[in-house]
């Protein structure tokens, strides 16, 4: 059975992958900011498959590679990466953005992604074998008023996706993308610091992705077969049509 490491695995498509591939008896390894959600979440899901859970920050470079390089014997061979923690910071105007939300930004969603590929990429490319899926967005395709920084760092994902897989070609190891529209998580709760009203809003008036939906499709691209690689899957609920254009009720 494969070992799948997932970060950002507490909550929102992190978490319903969890528990989809815990369904389907994967080995997981769990990673999160949150001990106590952690800890929660191995106790449920353990019922179900074998679980590791592992705290960390991706944006502590050293805690990432102390963490990863602590596995116990059973869960070092990892075979499926899932680079799912990321987080939207703010929707303001480019001149009245916040320098902390943007480093947030950065430093989770791009660098947080790349020190974590840093310390498991090593072990594929040894084996000539793996499989890196990097949770990108409908953000890294196009941009949107006010989404400046959110959607540069999601643009940086998709190019780091593509880079990644021209390098570690040589490897076999495969290297994709799943880029979602909007999906109803606490994604706008987090973007909006706890702004409930103007995070439930963003959902309201038409049926959003659901978190399981982002995990059916993440559960397609690992079990294809070895020759087929899934490169880059954009997906939108089907009232979405761009990221500005959603279809809503009157
Ligand atoms: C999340 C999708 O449209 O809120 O990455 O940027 S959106």
């Amino acid at each position: 059975m494969k070992t799948i490491f997932i970060t950002g695995a507490t909550s929102g498509i992190g978490l319903a992958t969890a528990e989809l591939l815990a369904s389907q008896n994967y080995r997981l390894i769990l990673c999160g900011r949150n001990t106590e959600k952690l800890i929660q979440l191995k106790a449920e899901l353990s019922e179900k498959t074998n679980v590791h859970v592992l705290e960390f920050d991706v944006r502590d470079k050293n805690a990432v590679a102390e963490k990863i390089e602590s596995l116990p014997t059973d869960f070092q061979k990892i075979d499926v990466l899932i680079n799912n923690a990321g987080n939207a910071h703010g929707l303001d105007s480019i001149d009245e953005g916040s320098d902390e939300d943007w480093d947030a930004m950065i430093d989770i969603n791009v660098k947080g992604l790349l020190y974590v590929s840093q310390n498991i990429i090593p072990q594929m490319k040894g084996r000539k074998d793996g499989h890196i899926i990097n949770i990108g967005s409908t953000a890294g395709k196009e941009v949107y008023p006010k989404g400046n920084v959110y959607c540069g760092s999601k643009h940086a994902v998709d190019a780091i996706t593509t880079g990644m897989r021209l390098d570690l070609n040589p490897y076999k190891i495969k290297v994709g993308a799943v880029n979602p529209g909007l999906v109803e998580t606490n994604f706008s709760a987090v973007r909006f610091k706890g702004d409930k009203e103007r995070a439930d809003k963003v959902y309201q008036g038409y049926k959003a992705l659901q978190p399981q939906d982002v995990a059916e499709v993440i559960l397609f691209a690992i079990t294809r077969p070895p020759h087929l690689n899934i490169t880059d899957l954009t997906m939108m609920c089907t009232a979405q049509a761009s990221s500005t254009i959603v279809l809503k009720d009157e």
